[in-house]
């Protein structure tokens, strides 16, 4: 597969926003044999994401208590965060993730808007003076910049109860009973990932620590949710347990470049491109890839971690188009 070195010379300029994301899958695959209707197509990643966060957009509006609602304040408080402007990654990739397994959108919308509850929770707490202390997310004042520290504990203990309840509603699958469903939010956000990673990486401030340390936080602080976010979605298809295996495995390697590139564009990007502090990693003496390894490194781990993700999709021959254009997209980010 030659996809990986075109990864790492985009990556050699991460300056440069992708003008298109419409994919092409000719790119992707040097091999003459297989899939060639497919190879020749494009897919239209900018439509899907735009399709997608229109509908997740809406679903969340009418899933959450209006501003308006009494105790106005903490629904305010939830609405700001949660419609400020995030990528909306993680939805898209549970959506995708249906879509390959030829599910329903429908099924899937509800448990996308779950994990995206989560992920606005953890940012909120994150960027508390407490955490990471941070005035600026998602091109806006933080939550409590806004509303106050008190408030914005609560905004984000609202949003991650509300994602329960969300997911609670889902009816759950042949396979994937309605407890397993559950199961699978609590595990994503629990003590052993998402919060194991924050704490780990609250530790590690100001540390040396090994590659294999920081590989843990990782995949805990950002690969579970994204993991847990295209298994959720394979689990709304009612996915046979060899595609929920590769839809775990494309997961954990797209999380994990998620955040090597993350770490990238905190020391090459502006902190207007990011809508949040650039440079603060540095400032804090945050363990990252480009800390430990340097740029060019991290750059080809990235790289390596997007082509081992792919490879996981091999089982779907050829029907997991969003997601390898998601994996791509995300790799090429500059955001
Ligand atoms: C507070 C329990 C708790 C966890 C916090 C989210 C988090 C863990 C820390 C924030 C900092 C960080 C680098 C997290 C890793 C995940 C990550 C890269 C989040 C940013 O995700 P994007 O880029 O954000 O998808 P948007 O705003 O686009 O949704």
């Amino acid at each position: 597969m030659n996809w990986p070195c075109k990864a790492i010379s985009i990556l050699r300029n991460p300056l440069a926003r992708p003008k298109v994301f419409a994919y092409n899958k000719r790119r992707m695959s040097g091999r003459q044999d297989q899939h060639n209707s497919a190879r020749n197509s494009t897919f239209d990643l900018q439509a899907f994401l735009a399709g997608g966060t229109q509908e997740v957009n809406r679903a969340l509006d009418r899933l959450l208590p209006k501003s308006s609602t009494r105790p106005a304040t903490i629904h305010k408080a939830m609405r700001y965060s949660l419609f400020a402007g995030g990528k909306r990654m993680r939805p898209a990739l549970c959506l995708a993730a249906a879509q390959a397994c030829n599910g329903r959108e429908a099924d899937a919308l509800p448990l996308a808007c779950a994990v995206e509850c989560i992920h606005t929770y953890s940012l909120i707490h994150d960027d508390l003076p407490a955490m990471d202390n941070d005035d600026y997310r998602r091109g806006k004042l933080t939550n409590h910049k806004v509303f106050g520290e008190g408030i914005a504990v609560l905004a984000g203990d609202a949003l991650l109860t509300q994602a329960f309840e969300i997911a609670a509603q889902s009816k759950g699958w042949p396979r994937y009973p309605h407890q397993q469903i559950i199961q699978e939010v609590a595990s994503a956000a629990g003590s052993l990932q998402l919060i194991a990673g924050q704490v780990a990486d609250l530790e590690a401030e100001g540390k040396r620590i090994s590659a294999s340390q920081l590989r843990y936080i990782h995949e805990r602080k950002t690969s579970a949710l994204l993991c847990c976010s295209v298994r959720l979605g394979g689990m709304s298809a009612n996915c046979t347990a060899a595609q929920l295996q590769a839809l775990t495995d494309f997961g954990y390697h797209v999380g994990l470049a998620f955040q090597v590139i993350d770490d990238i564009l905190d020391v090459t990007q502006t902190s207007e491109t990011l809508g949040k502090t650039a440079g603060k990693d540095t400032r804090a003496q945050k363990a990252t890839y480009p800390a430990i390894v340097g740029l060019e490194k991290s750059r080809r781990i990235a790289a390596g971690l997007t082509a081992k993700a792919f490879a996981a999709l091999k089982v779907f021959h050829g029907k997991a188009r969003a997601l390898e254009a998601l994996a791509q997209f995300l790799l090429q980010r500059d955001r």
